[in-house]
């Protein structure tokens, strides 16, 4: 039984600015959840960003979902039931960042009880896993070309590019005249409309793993449309928010690769749907990031080793991100690959200490 549920906001300074077609950030604010029944503690992260320029869900409007209903709604229940019922619950409709943070810190709890890795816990199969690394928008072409050559060096294996309208078919071409086999892909966080289709074709020669949400957030039928018309494959990241989104992007055709990020689906539940689904209807799909901490690129890694994650993950070292992680020890790459933690839950120490030191609020719940 659920018997104490902690929310702890905490500040971590990026170590360089990320900017996305709608917006950029220097500093993230991330809640972390920690779950508590008998004598073990399960850990995530709450995966949500401080605007709501990705999602409409922000930190601050998690947090609400969080004490005022989420967590109310699962004091005082059986851990092992708290996935289905935050599947099935009608008490918040979406909301699915605040509700996947109580799902995934059960999965972590579950675990743990179990004496068993998270990666286990979820159906993983892989000790390591290739990993890329995602480039916010960069000042000049050359500022962008001397950051994915500094990224190829350190063995990443997708070299993601965000882009935007003025920020995108010239910016990329420099980047590839100058790395001719790479592997990039550009992301546009939904920044076009479908008129723009003429203008994203340009894209095609420059052969480009796929191109990631270059369409609204709630626009599969453009994506269809779009992809009749491009050879770049698309790759749906907002789009897809649970596995009936999944299946309805499949049966149009709206791309043909899928971004699954747990937080954004719900957790590992409705993540291991999605990932099934594709599987069955061969469909490649990889691990997205959301800029975690260490407490959540240990989940994301978790699901990343499930055999249908078969494109490099959107998952990066420790190093990429903070000057130091919360996690010990933190996450580093070697020739590309990440290893897969194979401790008990999520396999790697929250830095208690330093979380303290970090945290701007608390909020404690107990049944
Ligand atoms: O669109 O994938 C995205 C970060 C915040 C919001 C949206 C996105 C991203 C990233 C970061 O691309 C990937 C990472 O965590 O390294
Ligand atoms: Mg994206």
């Amino acid at each position: 039984m659920i018997e104490r549920i902690e929310l702890r906001e905490i500040h971590l300074a990026l170590r360089t600015r990320f900017e996305i077609s709608s917006g950029f950030k220097d500093t993230r604010r991330i809640i972390l959840v920690t779950l508590t029944a008998g004598d073990q503690t399960g850990w995530s992260e709450c995966v949500v960003g401080e605007e709501p320029n990705y999602s409409y869900e922000t930190t601050d409007t998690a947090w609400h979902v969080l004490i005022d209903f989420l967590i109310p709604a699962v004091l005082g229940r059986d851990v092992a039931e708290i996935a289905a019922f935050l599947e099935a619950t009608p008490l918040v409709r979406g909301h699915r960042m605040a509700k996947a943070a109580l799902e995934m810190a059960s999965q972590d709890w579950e675990a743990r009880g179990k004496g068993i890795s998270l990666r286990d816990q979820v159906g993983g199969v892989s000790d390591k896993v290739p990993v890329g690394v995602s480039i916010g928008i960069q000042s000049t072409d050359q500022a962008l070309v001397s950051t994915v050559a500094s990224y190829l060096d350190e063995g990443y294996r997708k070299i993601k590019i965000k882009i935007k309208p003025g920020r995108d078919v010239d910016m990329l071409r420099a980047v590839r005249e100058r790395f001719p086999d790479a592997p990039i892909m550009a992301d546009a966080n939904s920044a076009y409309r479908l008129r723009d289709a003429s203008h994203l074709r340009q894209l095609d020669e420059l052969g480009l793993m796929m191109i990631e949400q270059p369409l609204g957030h709630d626009d599969l039928l453009d994506h269809a449309r779009l992809q009749r018309e491009i050879e770049t494959p698309i790759c749906l990241d907002e789009s897809i928010r649970s596995v009936g989104d999944a299946k309805l992007a499949l049966e149009l055709g709206a791309g043909r690769i899928i971004n699954i990020k747990p937080g954004r689906v719900g957790g590992f539940r409705s993540a291991v749907a999605i990932h099934d689904l594709c599987r069955e209807h061969q469909v490649p799909v990889w691990c997205g990031g959301m800029l975690e901490s260490g407490i959540g690129r240990a989940h994301n890694l978790a699901l990343a080793s499930l055999p249908g994650f078969v494109i490099p993950g959107d998952i990066s070292a420790s190093r990429r991100y903070w000057d130091r992680d919360v996690v010990i020890p933190e996450f580093t790459i070697d020739e590309g690959m990440m290893a897969v933690p194979s401790g008990v839950g999520i396999g790697v120490e929250p830095d208690l200490e330093r979380i303290a030191a970090l945290t701007d609020r608390l909020a404690t719940f107990e049944a």
